[in-house]
This record gives structure tokens, sequence and C-alpha cells, in this order.
């Protein structure tokens, strides 16, 4: 294939442009949520998409670049926001960067020891995470957000050492990582 192309990121019409589209609902990441009554309840009812991943067309090489766009709807499972499965990066742990389109979230990233931080987006925000950070996003707005991830396009997605050290979800009306000053702003370190 051809190793170049330019694609507007908005309005989101990635498919006509061959992005492949991936929708994950609630039943697929119940185990992730703390509040499993509230999970439960909420699938009695409906089994809501809470985001959808567009991956744009890129070929599987080590000198590639993975490049998805990603739509986290807002809502909550309980007092917990919508939030995306979280992963690590297997060999080779490559950096990812975000960038925010629309919308207002977080992006939670935790080392292997369990550090917490915290990254803004948002729009018009970089926010990068080098390799050793697994990381999760979540909506704290009450739009869609939006956002651009580009990463090594030979990376493996390890979601089990993420949901084992269970990323700590945000919730309404608690503080998060961000509030308490935990928030990697601006540095780079
Ligand atoms: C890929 C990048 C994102 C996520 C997407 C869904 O490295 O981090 O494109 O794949 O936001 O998150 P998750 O945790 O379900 O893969
Ligand atoms: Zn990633």
């Amino acid at each position: 294939m051809e190793k170049l192309f330019s694609i507007p990121l908005l309005p989101m019409d990635y498919e006509k442009y061959g992005a492949l589209k991936t929708r994950r609902v609630l039943s697929q990441m119940k185990g992730l949520y703390l509040d499993q009554e509230a999970v439960e309840k909420q699938l009695a009812i409906e089994d809501p998409v809470i985001y959808e991943v567009y991956e744009l067309p890129h070929p599987n090489d080590e000198t590639d670049l993975l490049a998805n766009i990603t739509v986290l709807y807002p809502g909550k499972i309980g007092d917990e926001f919508y939030m995306t499965k979280g992963h690590f990066h297997l060999e080779p742990d490559t950096a990812e960067a975000v960038i925010g389109i629309a919308g207002s979230g977080e992006m939670l990233v935790q080392n292997r020891e369990g550090v917490l931080k915290s990254l803004a987006v948002l729009p018009g925000y970089i926010s990068y995470a080098g390799g050793g950070w697994g990381h999760r996003v979540v909506n704290t707005g009450t739009e869609q957000l939006v956002f651009f991830a580009v990463s090594g396009a030979n990376i493996i997605h390890d979601y089990d050492t993420a949901a084992k050290l269970n990323f700590k979800p945000v919730m309404k009306g608690e503080e998060s990582p961000h509030e308490q000053g935990q928030r990697a702003e601006g540095a780079i370190k």
C-alpha cells in the first residue's frame, strides 16, 4: 500500500477513508467497573456503546505508526464515568501521544509499579505517555470525547496487566488524580 495519506479530523467520516471501526459495549468490559451492581442494573435495561475506535489504514511494519481516533461517549455506570478498557504496550513498549479533538476528559496513566498520574485530553492539548505507562481515557464531560492516538504500528496491546492493576476509575464528585495535583502538565521529564 502507499504509505501516504491525509485525512480531515472533522467531520468524523473516517470509514470513507478506509478506517476500520470497532465498537466496544459495556458487556465486553463490565469487570472493569467497581460498582458491579450498577453494571448489572444497566445491562438489564440495555447494553450501551461505550466507545468506538477508528483505526486508520496503515501497514503493520515496525517503521510505521498506528493512528487511531476514538469516540468515547458521555455517561456513567453508577458514579463512574464511561472509559476505555486501558492497556499497556508489550514489547516493543513504545510511547503514545494523544491529541484531543472534541469534548473533555483525562488519560489516566499507571506504571507497572502502580504509580498513577493523569494527563489532559482536551482540544488543543497533546499528551504524551512514554513506554511503560499503561493508559486509559475517561470522559469526564457531557459531550462525546474524541481523540487521536498515535504509537508504534507493531505494538501488542496488553489488557490483562491493565485489568489487574485496575486503574482507578474517575468518579463524579470525587477528586481525580488531576485535581490531587498529580497532573503531569507541561513538564517534559
Ligand atoms: C492504541 C490507543 C487507542 C486505544 C483506544 C481504545 O494504542 O491507546 O487508540 O486503543 O482508545 O482503548 P483500549 O484500551 O480499549 O484499546
Ligand atoms: Zn496504547
